[in-house]
């Protein structure tokens, strides 16, 4: 009988489980399974896995809480697990005591590993709601503006994400695709929880070969692979919005936008149109005016606007447009677009915000609240915008904005943090670190040593996916997988749920968290609550234990055309939006009502506060794009196989024209050190005229490792893009995660380079 596994990169076979030496292969079924996950067997055995628990020198010689300023610095001390669970037990009880639950950092932002039940997240906020509650984090990082601006306009990402036009519907009546940043089939090798088929790949291809035409307006051009030759139009990186109100310019002046559409199914137009014309700031957003900011000579931006409106047209729009500063604009301005364009609801026509981002979208499958673990209530109000965690730490008690709430940063003593790797996810990292430095506590269970993991006070070994037994589910996914167990836990690697259990038992908390149920009751228990909510959407699953025994259940077949917003265009009274006036918000009253100035009622232009149009860019003339690395998830086996195959002398390769690097000196292959104001990190140059001049590509992931922890801004040895990237919020009305708005300047690196350490476990002590 095959057994499975199921990851955020596929679904894989799993055969001599329990055995020595078993092996991972391609789950039969998937057209186009992603190798990524293959690694994972390797990786979890690997030397770097935290194998005890282990605590930071200072706080066992001076008491805990000692030293927080030697976070990164200290040794640590590996000790039996009933002195760390009791270390950790008495700092929770002391902030809760002294300070109460808001000053607990729960947030805990990360992807951790698939599996509905051992979900790291779910486990860490369950525990601390079972505690009394911690602040919490809003939003994500890959949506930071998106998942605030987009309800205010249409509707919440969750729903769009889940309604997207099919692909088969795309390759039938699409006649033009025009994407901005790509639709990267690299990306669509996850999704968040599982992925059942992955269909990216060949969804671009059907629609190639049905004659579809492609365009794509990106800085790079290695994001779109149709399999056949598309127009690329690169573009300077942060001003896709001066392209898109340039279009609209068009569309206007031209009479190509469709009155009618706007007039039955749109609200605001007639506010946002003078904004476009200049009648109110005396600038016309003409494709002259944005030939100048983008670098797109005006006449095919002017001849773009009239194939979109000639043809069945999709625009559609990577996620990463949006992790910018003022990245709502480009998102609201393309939803303005197609509103002119009145395509909307309409097969093969309308709108995409993120064909590609994830393998989810575009997926037509069963839809029903799968096994989920409840997480309890949080009895703290307070939360933050989760890429503000440096603000807060930095800046307790001051003010800041956030889609219409007046809000203070909480005084933060304590931080748990699992499933997340803040060291490698948020920006400015140098920065992040000093605050990091601030709070008493800091606590992480981790599988690898990480980063994040050696600047805590306590880590905790855990478990990954193939030490335990889950079920495997995502809702834009067909399967539901029986995850069993493959290898025996490495070290005395325990599971997060075993962990929480064990530190709610000190503090009375336990039947709380547990609910008295095993891991092992907690699976067939969450896999039984569904079972009424899976047959109402007409799925009839087996009985859980049929279900384990084959290992896994298809739900899918029933491959019905989706069309986004079909039933909307057909009736907006009937299905009216849940916006404030019912129809699509080209002019939002409420969030002009909000008064920012970086925000106001319609898509607007704002100038980042770094670009190559830009002052700043004398200094600091490359921009450099972080994009999803290929050959991993973030972080996530960054050690291992797939992902070591890719490094330059150990670094993380930047790509870069050839006319570039030749002005620098720099040959493919060689060292290089990327730099601006805020960090330095060294990388291996790669070569490619698939990305702009003036544009340079770091992709997330490496492990950030600093060359020395107890250095301001110390040289990043390893190509980790956050030691540079600017950490402010996109604007006061979402405050999120800015990443790609980020100049910088190259250098051939000459001399010895410093060794890697970013795989090295920390230094142990023994105390006596
Ligand atoms: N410069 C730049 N930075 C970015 C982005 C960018 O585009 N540019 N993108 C951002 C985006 S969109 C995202 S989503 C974030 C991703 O950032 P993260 O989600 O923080 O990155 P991961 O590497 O997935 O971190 C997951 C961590 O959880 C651990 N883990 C896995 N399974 C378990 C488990 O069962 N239990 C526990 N306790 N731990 C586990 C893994 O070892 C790993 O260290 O990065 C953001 N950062
Ligand atoms: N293999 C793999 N896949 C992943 C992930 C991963 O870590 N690895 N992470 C997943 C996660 S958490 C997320 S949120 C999604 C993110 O999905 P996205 O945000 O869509 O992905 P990115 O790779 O950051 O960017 C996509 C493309 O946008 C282009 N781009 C960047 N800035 C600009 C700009 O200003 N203008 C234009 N026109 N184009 C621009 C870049 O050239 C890049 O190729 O990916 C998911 N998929
Ligand atoms: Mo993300």
């Amino acid at each position: 009988m095959t057994r499975y596994t199921a990851s955020h990169w596929g679904i894989y076979e799993v055969e001599r489980a329990d055995t020595a030496d078993p092996v991972l292969k391609a789950f039969g079924p998937d057209p186009d399974p992603s190798p990524i996950g293959l690694a994972q067997l390797d990786a979890s055995r690997a030397p770097i896995r935290v194998r005890r628990p282990a605590v930071r020198s200072s706080w066992l010689e001076h008491g805990w809480g000692a030293h927080p300023e030697r976070r990164g610095i200290d040794p640590y001390v590996e000790v039996p697990w009933a002195t760390a669970l009791d270390l950790a037990a008495t700092a929770l009880k002391d902030v809760i005591e002294r300070r109460g639950n808001s000053s607990i950092f729960g947030g805990s932002y990360g992807w951790s590993s698939a599996g509905r039940f051992h979900h790291a997240q779910s486990q860490v906020h369950r525990f601390l709601n079972a505690l009394g509650g911690y602040v919490r984090h809003a939003d994500s990082y890959s949506l930071g503006a998106a998942r605030v601006l987009m309800p205010h306009l249409v509707a919440t990402m969750d729903q769009l994400m889940a309604t997207h036009t099919s692909w088969g519907v795309l390759a039938e009546h699409t006649r033009l695709f025009v994407s901005f940043g790509g639709v990267p089939a690299k990306n669509a090798q996850i999704s968040q929880g599982m992925v059942g088929h992955h269909n990216v790949n060949q969804g671009l291809r059907d629609m190639a070969e049905a004659g579809v035409r492609f365009v794509n307006v990106s800085p790079v051009d290695s994001d779109l692979d149709t399999g056949a030759p598309h127009e690329w139009i690169p573009i300077r990186p942060n001003s896709d919005t001066a392209m898109l109100l340039a279009i609209a310019h068009t569309l206007y002046t031209e009479g190509l936008h469709d009155a009618q559409f706007l007039a039955t199914h749109c609200s605001g137009f007639e506010k946002f149109i003078p904004y476009v014309l200049g009648e109110t700031d005396g600038l016309a957003k003409t494709p002259e005016w944005a030939a100048a900011l983008t670098t797109v000579p005006a006449e095919r931006i002017r001849s773009l606007a009239r194939e979109l409106a000639a043809v069945r047209s999709v625009v559609t729009i990577s996620w990463s447009l949006q992790r910018s500063h003022h990245g709502e604009q480009p998102f609201w301005a393309l939803l303005t677009v197609a509103c002119m364009l009145g395509q909307i609801g309409l097969p093969g026509g309308g709108f995409g915000v993120g064909y590609g981002s994830t393998n989810g979208i575009g997926n037509v499958v069963p839809r029903f609240g799968g096994p989920t673990l409840s997480q309890g209530t949080n009895a703290v109000r307070e939360f933050i915008p989760v890429a503000r965690i440096t603000d807060m730490l930095e800046r307790p008690g001051e003010p800041f904005n956030y889609n219409g709430q007046a809000l203070h940063y909480p005084d933060i003593e304590l931080i748990y943090w699992a499933g997340g790797n803040p060291f490698h996810h948020h920006q400015d990292l140098n920065r992040l670190l000093s605050a990091w430095r601030r709070p008493r506590s800091v606590i992480v269970n981790e599988q690898f040593w990480t980063p994040t993991a050696k600047a805590a006070d306590i880590v905790f070994p855990v478990t990954t996916t193939l030490e335990r037994d889950d079920i495997g589910y995502a809702a834009p996914e067909r399967y539901l997988v029986a995850m069993r167990r493959v290898i025996a836990p490495i070290g005395e690697a325990r599971d997060d749920f075993e962990i929480f259990a064990d530190i709610a038992e000190r503090l009375g908390k336990r039947e709380e968290f547990t609910e008295g149920r095993t891991a092992q009751e907690w699976v067939r228990h969450l896999y039984d609550e569904c079972l009424d909510r899976a047959r109402k959407a007409g799925v009839p699953l087996p009985d859980f234990d049929a279900f384990w025994a084959t290992g896994i259940f298809d739900m899918a077949p029933v491959d019905q055309p989706h069309v986004m917003l079909a039933d909307f265009r057909a009736d907006p009274v009937a299905h009216r939006l849940k916006t404030p006036t019912g129809k699509i918000e080209i002019y939002s009253e409420q969030i002009a009502s909000f008064g920012y100035a970086d925000c106001i009622g319609h898509a607007h232009w704002y100038e980042p506060q770094e670009w190559l149009g830009g002052t700043r860019a004398a200094r600091y003339p490359l921009h450099m794009l972080s994009d999803q690395p290929f050959n991993k998830l973030h972080s996530q086996f960054d050690h291992g196989s797939y992902s070591q195959g890719n490094k330059i002398d150990g670094r993380e390769p930047v790509s870069m024209n050839p006319a570039d690097a030749a002005a620098r000196g720099i040959a493919a292959g060689d060292l290089v050190r990327v730099y601006n104001d805020r960090g330095s990190c060294l990388a291996g140059a790669r070569l490619s005229s698939l990305i702009s001049p003036g544009v340079v590509k770091l992709s997330t992931g490496a492990w950030f490792d600093p060359s020395a922890w107890n250095e301001e801004r110390a040289l990043e040895k390893h190509g980790n893009p956050n030691a540079l990237t600017l950490d402010i919020g996109a604007s006061e009305l979402s405050q999120g995660c800015v990443a790609q708005t980020c100049l910088v300047e190259v250098e051939r690196h000459v001399g010895e380079a410093p060794p890697l350490t970013a795989f090295t476990p920390p230094r142990f002590v023994r105390l006596d």
